[in-house]
């Protein structure tokens, strides 16, 4: 049986006992679609801090009204506490789906509890959290952020291998607590750990934004004269370094090698003209798969505890062919 029919049942029941009469009984729909049929899903986002979270958005937003869900959306602003409310108030107004985007890794057990225990289902989408207990949600769709930061790493290896030299790294990393940081900052130390040459020099958050991504390869550059490589956990913040490197009167992807991840438009443009040296591409594209997921776990079917999006890297050439159609 359908979970929204399970909670309009329950619900009803309710009804009947509190008016203490069956008159109530069959014409009575509590649950969130608002008398006329749609699934009401709740959907918190992290918020609107660089151009993949701008395409994810707009990609849910369409997929939403193509599979015709009612959505309710809400941006969080890249604050967990606001992700809570919004949760909340989802529960509170009984929509039949939840599903986020969690800002950070920690402290989600309470609301998912909360939810879990008010019938409604809740799907990850994007990050992961790290709850022990699996049943709070029904699935995370998403990328696998730390093998993302080994496909760079991995990348830095290959072009170094004939460097005799130390090869100086400074690392731009995401949001702090948040799983694509935690988890291309893993992949990436993995990849280069056995070549000792390959060193972090500093190591940093920019928080995923551009402007911050300025502001700390300013502090990298003042701090340590002689950076041959930068890593940055996304497009944006690689973008905002761009304007520290050239400021420092440093030529960006010659006389720094840099390495992102994400792969939206303007991080391919800086790549197919050079200013980039290899993406690791991660899709935002993730509205479509979540509609389908949202209408089975709406359904009561079940569904994969795993979701994986595929993806690919970019080289300087790959980023030139692959610009003309790229949608995001
Ligand atoms: O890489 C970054 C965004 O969670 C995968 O969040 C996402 C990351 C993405 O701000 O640009």
């Amino acid at each position: 049986m359908s979970t929204r029919r399970t909670r309009t049942i329950v619900a009803a029941l309710a009804t009947v006992l509190l008016a203490g009469s069956l008159a109530a009984c069959g014409n009575s729909d509590t649950g969130g679609d608002g008398g006329d049929g749609k699934i009401v899903l709740g959907f918190s986002q992290v918020g609107a801090e660089s151009g993949w979270r701008t395409a994810n958005t707009t990609s849910i937003k369409e997929a939403a009204t193509e599979a015709g869900i009612e959505l309710k959306f809400d941006d969080a602003q890249q604050k967990q506490e606001n992700q809570i409310k919004a949760i909340r108030n989802f529960i509170q107004q009984k929509v039949d789906v939840i599903a986020f985007s969690p800002v950070v890794e920690s402290g989600w057990d309470t609301v998912l509890k909360e939810a879990k225990d008010a019938g409604i289902p809740v799907i990850l989408t994007d990050r992961a959290v790290d709850s022990a207990d699996k049943s709070l949600y029904k699935t995370f769709l998403g990328s696998d952020f730390v093998k993302e930061g080994r496909l760079a790493g991995e990348w830095l290896v290959e072009q170094t291998k004939t460097a005799t030299g130390p090869v100086n790294i400074v690392e731009l990393q995401g949001t702090t607590g948040s799983a694509p940081a935690n988890d291309r900052k893993e992949g990436f130390a993995a990849a280069i750990a056995a070549n000792p040459n390959l060193k972090i020099v500093a190591s940093q958050s920019g928080d995923f934004k551009r402007a911050d991504g300025k502001q700390v390869m300013e502090q990298f550059l003042k701090a340590n004269p002689d950076i041959d490589v930068l890593f940055a956990h996304n497009d944006d913040m690689g973008l905002g370094a761009l304007e520290a490197i050239t400021a420092a009167g440093k030529v960006p992807g010659k006389d720094i090698t840099i390495i992102t991840i994400d792969a939206v438009k303007d991080g391919m443009q800086a790549l197919a003209d050079g200013k980039f040296n290899f993406i690791a591409e991660c899709s935002p594209l993730l509205g479509p798969q979540l509609m389908e997921l949202v209408k089975k776990v709406e359904a009561g079917e079940e569904v994969p505890a795993r979701i994986e999006t595929e993806e690919t890297t970019f080289t300087q050439e790959q980023a030139k062919e692959a610009l003309p159609n790229r949608k995001y």
